[in-house]
């Protein structure tokens, strides 16, 4: 759909896939990444036929010789922060300026008006461990693995990474995986509530499609306003402000909006009482 240096952005049946593409690195981002991953979540939001967006990490041929099982273990989904980048006041983008902008493709995250699902095919650590956090749901590989290392490596994420992560796991567990940086495998991840469900690699993408398939046979808009609605109880008045502002759309859509609109504009008092009021 759109060339980009450090991430692939397909589509296929209404279905986006974004994809980390620093496998060398174990899809560590930098601010080129975060910066191209916020124009990808834009492209998606603008087009209407995309209806669920799926996030994931490129994965490295096979190298001969290597056994399946250690090809499995090196899989990334996004090992966080490039720390080659790691400077003073945040990650040091190509004209030297510091950057956290892995917050702003947080915030798209969770604002964007569809599902977006977490495909987890190997290392979700650090800030690739909050990135799928903030996604609605996360579905992983049976070799993935989940875990902190901010307070190891001089970094933290006081924000969604563990208030939100709080509201799924609960207190303590979030206080362990952030004060124990300890990693953990997808089966314990979906005990804790942060995976919706666990499969083979090898079927990773195929049951992602399945439950965007699912998802795109139920109504956009009844999605859209429970994700709204979900987000609202958590995030306070810029939550309700999102959810207001789509009530406010769907209002615009009624023509008791549009008479207010029609009665300024022709000068006269509008005519209200057309309208049921219904209890
Ligand atoms: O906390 C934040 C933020 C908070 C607020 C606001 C913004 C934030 C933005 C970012 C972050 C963070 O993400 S802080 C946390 C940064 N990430 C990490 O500390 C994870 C570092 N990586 C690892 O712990 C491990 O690499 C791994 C558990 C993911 C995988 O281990 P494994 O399989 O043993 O691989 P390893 O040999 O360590 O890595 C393979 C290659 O990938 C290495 O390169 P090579 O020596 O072959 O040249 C390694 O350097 C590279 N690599 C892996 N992760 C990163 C990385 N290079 C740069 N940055 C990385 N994060």
């Amino acid at each position: 759909m759109h060339e980009f240096k450090e991430i692939l952005l397909e589509e296929y049946d209404g279905i986006a896939k974004i994809s980390i593409n620093r496998p060398q690195y174990r899809n560590a981002f930098t601010p080129l990444t975060t910066a191209e991953l916020s124009q990808a979540f834009t492209i998606v939001r603008e087009a209407q036929h995309i209806r669920v967006a799926l996030l994931t990490g490129a994965q490295t041929p096979r190298k001969e010789g290597q056994s399946e099982e250690e090809w499995l273990r090196t899989q990334a989904f996004c090992s966080g922060g490039d720390m080659h980048c790691k400077g003073r006041g945040g990650y040091i983008d190509q004209d030297g300026t510091p950057r956290l902008s892995v917050l702003d493709v947080q915030m798209q995250i969770r604002r964007l008006p569809k599902p977006v699902i977490a495909m987890v095919n190997g290392f979700a650590i650090g800030g690739g461990h909050v990135l799928h956090v903030v996604c609605d749901l996360t579905i992983a590989a049976e070799n993935a693995k989940f875990g902190q290392t901010g307070p190891k490596v001089g970094s933290f994420d006081a924000g969604f990474g563990s208030s939100y992560l709080a509201r799924i796991v609960g207190q303590k567990k979030a206080r362990e995986i952030w004060f124990m940086c300890r990693q953990y495998t997808a089966a314990e991840a979906e005990r804790m509530g942060m995976v919706n469900k666990v499969v083979p690699l090898k079927d990773l993408e195929q049951e992602c499609v399945d439950w965007a398939h699912r998802m795109m046979e139920l109504s956009p808009l009844a999605l859209r306003m429970i994700k709204m609605g979900l987000n609202a109880e958590l995030d306070g008045q810029a939550g309700i402000q999102e959810l207001a502002g789509d009530c406010t759309a769907l209002y615009y859509m009624l023509d008791e909006a549009q008479e207010g609109g029609r009665a300024f504009l022709e000068k006269r008092k509008p005519d209200w009482g057309k309208f049921p009021l219904v209890p």
